[in-house]
């Protein structure tokens, strides 16, 4: 599939993805909905690929959904079924893939663009970033994930506050309650970005898809079946070649090279 809306760009095992439409702040039309949803299944698919680094293009990471689209087609957009086909499985995707996904927040995340940056696993702000829950401010539902994500990220309380009033949270204010891992001043937001992109793929691959697994499963079930379930995972993961090569190496005082078999 030829992408008309992101870049798909794979180099070292590390997949970078880039929301591609700067000039609406890569505000996101069915097309890059369906070319994200490509591009993930792609990159699960693809054993060379280790890490996902998912970004914008320009200023902004990605402000939702395109609004003028929706008037420009002159159809009213249903949108349950828009959510149901593109948004939905767009994000379980990214939540079941078994690789890690780094959100690199060049600029604003608002509405379903805070919901993708949620989505992925860690989340590097660059001191200019922002994130807004933009829905309600147009008299919508916060989706894509955002209303099972959010308050699990940063707290029922802190949740309802952005959802309900739709303010824009400031990077630094962003790591405080939590939402993100790291904010990095804008001139070392590349190399900062790259250097842990390049950590993730050297790590062993596997155990952090398990990782993913078993903390996702871990969310809503309790902890005698989460311990059932880590027990099934790492039955897997100890029977790795990264495993092996884990243990090897810290026996031989080396430093370990996963190749995430
Ligand atoms: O329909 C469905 O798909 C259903 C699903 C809905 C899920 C959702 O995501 S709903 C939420 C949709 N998003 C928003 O409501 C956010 C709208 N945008 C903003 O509030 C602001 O643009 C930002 C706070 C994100 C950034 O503000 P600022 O001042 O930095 O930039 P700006 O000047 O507002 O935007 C720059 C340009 O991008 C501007 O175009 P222009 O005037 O230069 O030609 C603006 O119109 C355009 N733009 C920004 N966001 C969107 C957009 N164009 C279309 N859709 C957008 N979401």
């Amino acid at each position: 599939m030829a992408y008309e809306t992101i870049l798909y760009e794979l180099q070292d095992r590390i997949l970078r993805i880039t929301l591609n439409r700067p000039e609406r702040l890569n505000a996101m039309t069915e097309t890059m909905r369906y070319e994200l949803i490509d591009a993930f299944t792609r990159a699960g698919d693809d054993a060379s690929v280790r890490v996902v680094v998912l970004t914008g293009a320009g200023r902004g990471f990605c402000s939702g959904a395109d609004l003028a689209a929706a008037v420009e087609s002159g159809q009213p957009v249903d949108f349950g079924h828009v959510l149901r086909n593109t948004y939905n499985p767009l994000i379980m995707r990214m939540r079941c893939l078994p690789k890690p996904i780094i959100a690199a927040v060049n600029g604003v995340a608002a509405g379903a663009g805070m919901s993708v940056a949620l989505a992925c696993d860690l989340r590097i702000a660059a001191d200019s970033a922002s994130f807004l829950q933009a829905f309600v401010k147009i008299g919508l539902v916060p989706d894509s994930g955002s209303t099972w994500l959010l308050p699990r990220l940063v707290g029922l309380t802190r949740a309802m506050d952005l959802m309900l009033s739709g303010r824009k949270v400031s990077a630094p204010e962003a790591l405080a309650m939590g939402l993100v891992n790291q904010v990095v001043p804008d001139g070392e937001f590349a190399d900062v970005v790259d250097k842990l992109a390049r950590e993730y793929a050297g790590a062993p691959t596997r155990a952090i898809g398990y990782i993913k697994q078993a903390v996702e499963f871990g969310l809503d079930h309790s902890l005698e079946a989460a311990l059932d379930k880590e027990a099934e995972l790492q039955e897997l993961a100890g029977k790795t070649a990264d495993h092996q090569e884990g243990v090897s190496a810290f026996l031989q005082k080396r430093s370990p090279q996963f190749r995430g078999e």
